[in-house]
């Protein structure tokens, strides 16, 4: 059994695409972000980045020892998945396919994520007087992100090649809700496609729809929210520093 800690964003999806994909039995462990339930020390103790998702395995692979596996970043745990069950990441022994897919899990980790996480902040919760460069900034660099990825799918249907695999699952969360975040995918048909056939598979479609009902949808802002939004800061600082 696998401890799953989520709350319905595109960063909690990648990790529920992977859990339904690979059929693997999970405990929905829902994290309400906006009470700050992520800067909890048990959870911290999980994720000390204090940012969902992340996984307790219970049942790890050889390897790990006897206790539980925590792992957090959703890249992580997507190889993770990927190494413990064999399916959606190249053989280990295809050592340049394994490079490619380093480079592309951290392409999605260090520059689509922030950016579009950064774009929806300015378009969904910054002030509307603070709105304006920040959402045009994120969202020039969403498309050059978009561009990167239409690039690469030029001769090929998937990330990797013609095999669906974890880059994908961790890049389609993000470009799923292009629109909602005031990007268009019309320069990008490739990408646009690719999407679609994705959107399609119905673990997927299971992912995008758990606990639906919790997605915040604008209901906590910048000027309603002092636990998210950078002013829990705080919480993360060792304690001696607050002293
Ligand atoms: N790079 C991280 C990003 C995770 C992330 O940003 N999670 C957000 C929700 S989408 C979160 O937990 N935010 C809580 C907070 O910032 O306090 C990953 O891919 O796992």
């Amino acid at each position: 059994m696998i401890d799953f800690y989520y709350a319905p964003t595109p960063n909690g999806w990648k990790v529920a695409i992977m859990l339904e994909e690979c059929g693997l039995d999970y405990e929905l462990k829902l994290m309400d972000l906006h009470s700050g339930e992520q800067f909890e020390p048990e959870f911290l103790k999980i994720s000390p980045n204090a940012k969902m998702p992340a996984i307790v395995d219970h049942d790890p692979p050889d390897g790990y020892g006897d206790e539980p596996v925590p792992v957090f970043e959703s890249a992580a745990i997507l190889f993770y998945l990927a190494d413990k069950i064999g399916r959606f990441a190249p053989e280990r022994s295809d050592r340049r396919a394994m490079k490619e897919l380093d480079e592309w899990l951290f392409w999605q980790t260090g520059s689509q994520g922030p950016m579009a996480g950064q774009l929806s902040h300015f378009k969904n919760y910054a002030p509307d007087n603070e709105r304006d460069y920040g959402f045009k900034r994120y969202l020039g660099e969403f498309d050059r992100n978009l561009g990167v990825l239409e690039n690469r799918l030029a001769d090929r249907s998937y990330i990797m090649g013609e095999d669906y695999s974890i880059a994908d699952i961790q890049a389609f969360p993000w470009a799923f809700i292009a629109k909602p975040l005031g990007a268009s995918l019309d320069d990008f048909p490739r990408v646009a496609d690719w999407r679609g056939r994705i959107k399609q598979r119905p673990a997927v479609q299971r992912a995008i729809d758990l606990a639906k009902d919790k997605q915040n949808r604008g209901r906590h802002r910048v000027d309603n929210n002092d636990i998210i939004f950078n002013q829990s800061s705080k919480s993360l600082k060792p304690k001696q520093a607050e002293n």
